[in-house]
């Protein structure tokens, strides 16, 4: 028989969350709000331009003659070059060349909605105007001009949010750690913390609204990682943090250098990408190749990383004099063409509930889905799997005059593709659905004699990242969902079974919506099983086509944390 599953479109928007719950303001409520609409609004802005720029632009990956491998925004590290001859390239920082404008408004012709820009980066330069060292674009270079700030304005005037890289090592600050062989996740020493903290007030002070501070390496402690992240949220609540603040206080998740999670994640996160895997910083020598081919390469990764619900944050590595290299303006140029045709398949999107498939991936909004085509098949046929909606019409974005006809064929829907001129990059079509979504779940879990086993391994696990730095990152399950076929026994005795690792850590268990609550106590112990057993009471499963049972920790004020998925089970026995 066919199964198909109802979803209410907002049960499928991502779960918002404050990382930090001692950031409270005195009547506790008010912060809360604003920070939730901002993480909405910062969810939403899906593609933004990172900037490494600094000192390091100048020798562009080229030191005494000779090409240095490595990032080049490290170059001071990786050539091992000394602090005082290193410090000589302010003498030579002279950017006449930038103009914030042009780069905001080469930002918002690419379709990004936020820029965030190395305000410090690991040599220690500071790319403003900071009281507590002289070691500043202000101060210390012919230009004389606060660069973070001309941007800032530039943001305001082309409403682009703007966000700002704060490295957490420092290889000039005489307090810091200096650049060691621990791969740039040395200890922030005392000295070294407070000077942190007075830079963070100052960047939040001085330059208005901060959508995001991109907290980036080092190994801080848990003290001091929360203490930046109330710094930042008392001065500004809206101000989101990443994850590289560690110690589980970021806002978002942040995956590693260009990479886009394996799994379904199941906090607010983002991919920071480079135009070339090498560097960040401008490389003089960089082997760049083909505008479209890297084009084509970076619409593909902003559609999958959108289609799972994350941001993508495309870095650009501007000269030492300030240009915007033409490789880099061309490739977010072609980017932008692409998303005036097709920004409404990414902007305001939602992670879809039919999954990716061969073809490319799908993001959704209530009634529509968006299909990223990257190759048409040469039979012309489109199969989308597991969808079961009536259908109000199909069409490619690009133009919606015209009808494709689809036909059911079983659990897939057929669209037929001929006649259609497919984009160089990513072709989308738009599926407009009647009614709700009704598709089947890739992963349904049966019964077995009136009774449901529900474990890790046979629901979807829901991810973030915790860890003290860049190396001890690893995935956390922070929730798991199962879906259960309709069934006519409709009332179960619902049991938990969890260990030690659980104890009196509460849980929320939602079954289609409805929400039960139970601390994990030292009653019930099972010795040969070597876990707890609580019966919670009798639940009723709907009777739509599907049930779905989530579970996770009813405190979200971190929302990071590990489940230990591997010892929690729920059972639903029929009551006789
Ligand atoms: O060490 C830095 C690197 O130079 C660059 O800034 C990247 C951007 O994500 N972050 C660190 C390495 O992950």
């Amino acid at each position: 028989m066919k199964q198909h599953t109802t979803i209410f479109f907002c049960c499928l928007l991502m779960f918002f969350s404050l990382s930090c719950s001692t950031n409270k303001t005195t009547d506790g409520q008010e912060e809360q709000k604003s920070t939730s609409a901002s993480m909405a609004a910062w969810q939403n802005h899906k593609f933004s331009m990172f900037i490494h720029w600094g000192l390091y632009s100048i020798p562009a990956g080229v030191w005494n003659g000779e090409q240095i491998t490595g990032y080049s925004e490290q170059i001071q590290g990786h050539a091992r070059i000394s602090k005082d001859e290193y410090t000589l390239l302010a003498q030579r920082f002279n950017p006449v060349n930038w103009n914030a404008d042009s780069v905001a408004l080469l930002a918002k012709q690419a379709g990004m909605k936020a820029i965030v820009i190395t305000a410090k980066h690991h040599d220690g330069f500071n790319m403003y105007d900071t009281k507590y060292s002289d070691y500043n674009v202000v101060d210390a270079t012919p230009y004389k001009r606060d660069v973070i700030k001309e941007l800032s304005e530039a943001c305001k005037r082309h409403d682009l949010k703007l966000g700002l890289y704060f490295s957490l090592i420092d290889w000039n600050y005489p307090g810091a750690k200096p650049f060691t062989s621990v791969r740039n996740s040395d200890s922030i020493p005392a000295a070294h913390h407070q000077y942190n903290l007075h830079q963070i007030e100052e960047l939040l002070t001085n330059y208005g609204a901060i959508s995001e501070l991109w907290f980036d390496m080092s190994s801080p402690t848990c003290e001091q990682s929360k203490e930046m992240a109330r710094l930042v949220k008392r001065l500004q609540p809206d101000c989101l943090i990443s994850g590289r603040i560690w110690n589980d206080q970021g806002d978002f998740a942040v995956m590693g250098d260009n990479k886009s999670p394996e799994f379904q994640m199941g906090t607010p996160w983002q991919t920071p990408a480079s135009m070339f895997d090498e560097t960040w910083g401008y490389r003089s020598w960089q082997k760049r190749g083909d505008v479209k081919v890297k084009a084509k390469d970076k619409i593909r990764d902003l559609v999958n990383i959108v289609s799972m619900g994350g941001n993508y944050l495309l870095n650009i590595g501007p000269t030492g004099d300030g240009k915007v290299i033409p490789f880099e303006k061309q490739v977010l140029t072609e980017m932008g063409k692409w998303l005036k045709v097709n920004g409404e398949a990414v902007y305001g999107t939602s992670v879809s509930p039919v999954p990716s498939q061969e073809w490319g991936v799908i993001t959704a909004k209530p009634g529509k889905l968006y299909l990223h085509v990257n190759v048409i098949s040469d039979n012309k046929k489109l199969v989308l799997k597991g969808f079961n909606s009536k259908i109000k019409r199909i069409y490619p974005l690009a133009n919606p005059s015209i009808r494709l006809n689809g036909t059911q064929d079983g659990d897939n829907l057929v669209i037929d593709l001929s006649d259609i001129n497919a984009s160089e990059f990513v072709t989308v079509f738009v599926i407009e659905y009647a009614g709700d979504l009704q598709y089947t779940p890739e992963r349904v879990v049966r019964d077995n004699k009136a009774e449901f086993i529900l474990t890790a391994e046979n629901g979807t696990s829901y991810h973030s990242y915790s860890g003290h730095d860049y190396y001890s990152l690893h995935p956390t399950v922070v929730k798991i969902g199962w879906y259960l076929p309709k069934t006519d026994k409709s009332e179960y005795m619902l049991e938990l079974s969890y260990t030690k690792a659980h104890l009196n850590k509460e849980l929320r268990i939602d079954i289609n919506g409805q929400e039960y609550f139970i601390t994990p106590d030292e009653n019930n112990y099972l010795p040969n099983e070597q876990c707890y057993r609580k019966q919670l009471g009798s639940v009723k499963l709907g009777d739509a086509a599907f049930n779905l049972i989530e579970l996770n920790f009813k405190d979200q004020s971190n929302p990071h944390k590990d489940l230990n998925a591997e010892g929690l089970t729920l059972r639903l026995t029929v009551r006789r």
